[in-house]
């Protein structure tokens, strides 16, 4: 008997690494501050049609309205109660999204604050995005209802009440983070009270969880809140599906806490990943894109199925959180489009794309003075909504990086080559690189300042295929360039180093 509950948890573990994806689809797009409205819009006028395969969304719970610095994007980390109205947007408007999303097959995944309420000297009031009154001085939050008993202070036994040491992994769990109010999750009535709220979106119709700061909390107390998760609801989903759980920890070596810890439980985000990438565009550190050959657990990243993989997130693009100078942005898009290209072709991982809105950004001795600034917002506070420009980029400030065609169209190459292995690979023991994913993908990348001119085996059918970086195949004629593939499956390629775009990708779909 024993040993059959143990099958059937780890079975139910496993099924926690699924992202429950519909009709082929392969990734993931963080709308970043997005109003639940835009992306419901979103859903029906591009992801669905384009083959996004989910959407995860902000912070849906009440939250803490904070005055200085004015509405920074950060106030939806700090929870005041598990009431479904927030920046983006009302109950009825989130509940309204998930279905229309779901409806067109894209999939929703909600940022999920379980470790924590607002910060310590939030005071009392009701400045928070419902209205709720709380009292964060005396741990009095009775919208939920928490009080004293329900958090760590007692438990934390450094000085401050904060962190203070990430090599002691007792301070990284019981301690308040950033002075965040750090919640009991080892008591009973809590984990009742998150997984209350994490199946009330379950019964919305969400797809899973991105789990917040999940190395703030011990992997016992989370492996009993996502044993008290419903199956997903079966309009939605197919009868027995398990909330897709990935779960933030940010380990780039050297702590106390690893990201072993919590591939059990769920996918982890693996921070490794778009540190690593941005060096390797970047050719910092003497790294060379060549090196990439044996990318993946080759470079110490953790198995490929636990592994939520990213180029940038909402943390680091703006210098929070870790990974540092190396990472990529939108601010540098030459790059960026090149390692989001990369990352979308190649096997590795469950994929996430950032997708964010421009600010101010004030660099003093490399660092972001404005790191704080929210998304594009009226005089009120209130976030504005996207606007969609003739030419289908974004206005209003929003930076849409999953519509930039590259992107959008290596989401597409992403899902053809679905299930294909790594293959073909090729390079120049520089920065001049190639590799196929089976008969159905290929990609050429020329990271050098000189023209790449190669003819190499490809593992396509023979015939003349639409480059999808430069443009795409549009009815019976490529938008941008083309490319021959011999009866031999082998094809020449040329790049030249001064590019805007110095890649190429094809695959079966844009076969002429
Ligand atoms: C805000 C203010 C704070 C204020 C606080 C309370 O900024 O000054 O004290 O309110 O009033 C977000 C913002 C925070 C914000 C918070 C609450 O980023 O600035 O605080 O909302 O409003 C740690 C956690 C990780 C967390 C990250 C930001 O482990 O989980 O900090 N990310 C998530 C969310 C994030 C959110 C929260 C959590 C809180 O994605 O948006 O915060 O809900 C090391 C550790 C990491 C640690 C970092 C930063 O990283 O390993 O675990 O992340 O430090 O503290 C190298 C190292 C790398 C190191 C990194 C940075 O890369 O290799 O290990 O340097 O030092």
């Amino acid at each position: 008997m024993k040993l059959f509950i143990l099958v059937a948890l780890f079975g139910l573990s496993l099924a926690q690494h699924n992202p429950n994806f519909k009709h082929g689809r392969t990734s993931i797009v963080h709308l970043f501050e997005w109003r639940w409205a835009d992306i419901a819009q979103e859903c029906e006028r591009f992801l669905g049609p384009k083959g996004f395969g989910g959407v995860q969304i902000s912070p849906p719970h009440e939250h803490v309205l904070v005055s200085d610095p004015w509405r920074p994007w950060w106030q939806r980390y700090q929870p005041v109660s598990y009431k479904l109205c927030s920046r983006s947007g009302s109950e009825a408007e989130l509940k309204d999204m998930i279905t229309r999303c779901n409806k067109v097959g894209v999939n929703i995944y909600v940022d999920t604050l379980i470790n924590h309420m607002c910060k310590t000297f939030s005071g009392t009031g009701t400045h928070s995005s419902c209205g709720s009154w709380f009292d964060a001085g005396n741990r009095d939050f009775p919208s939920v209802p928490y009080s004293s008993w329900d958090f760590n202070d007692q438990k934390c036994k450094t000085s401050s009440g904060n962190i203070e040491n990430y090599g002691d992994k007792y301070q990284v769990r019981d301690c308040r983070l950033d002075n965040l109010l750090d919640l009991a999750l080892e008591k009973e009535y809590v984990r009742g009270k998150v997984a209350e709220y994490m199946n009330k979106l379950i019964d919305i119709g969400v797809a899973g969880f991105r789990m917040d700061a999940c190395k703030h909390m011990w992997p016992g107390d989370l492996s009993v809140v996502y044993g008290r998760l419903k199956n997903l609801n079966t309009q939605w989903f197919p009868s027995g599906s398990r909330p897709f759980i990935y779960q933030e920890v940010i380990d780039l070596g050297g702590e106390a806490i690893s990201s072993n810890e919590y591939v059990s439980l769920g996918r982890v985000t693996e921070f490794k990943y778009g540190a690593k990438l941005g060096e390797v565009f970047r050719k910092w550190n003497n790294q060379k894109l060549s090196y990439t050959k044996n990318w993946g657990e080759g470079w110490g990243f953790m198995a490929n199925g636990n592994a939520l993989v990213f180029t940038d997130n909402h943390d680091n693009q703006r210098g929070h959180g870790a990974g540092g100078a190396s990472i990529l942005t939108f601010w540098d898009p030459r790059l960026y489009k090149m390692a989001v290209g990369y990352m979308l072709a190649h096997p590795y991982g469950v994929t996430r794309v950032m997708s964010s809105y421009r600010w101010d950004r004030n660099i003093v001795n490399g660092q972001d003075k404005n790191d704080w600034i929210g998304p594009p917002s009226n005089g009120d506070g209130s976030t504005k909504p996207v606007i969609v420009n003739s030419d289908q980029t974004c206005g209003n400030g929003w930076v849409c990086e999953h519509r930039w065609r590259q992107i959008t169209n290596m989401v597409i190459f992403r899902n053809v080559v679905n299930g294909q292995p790594q293959s073909n690979w090729w390079d120049n023991q520089g920065n001049q690189v190639a590799f196929g994913r089976g008969n159905r993908g290929f990609i050429v990348f020329n990271n050098e300042d000189w023209d790449l001119n190669v003819t190499l085996n490809t593992g396509l059918p023979g015939g003349t295929y639409c480059d999808v970086i430069s443009g795409q195949k549009e009815g019976s004629r490529c938008t941008g360039k083309q490319v021959s593939v011999g009866g031999d499956g082998c094809a020449t390629f040329s790049i030249s180093g001064k590019d805007v775009d110095p890649f190429i990708a094809i695959h079966a779909d844009s076969k002429l």
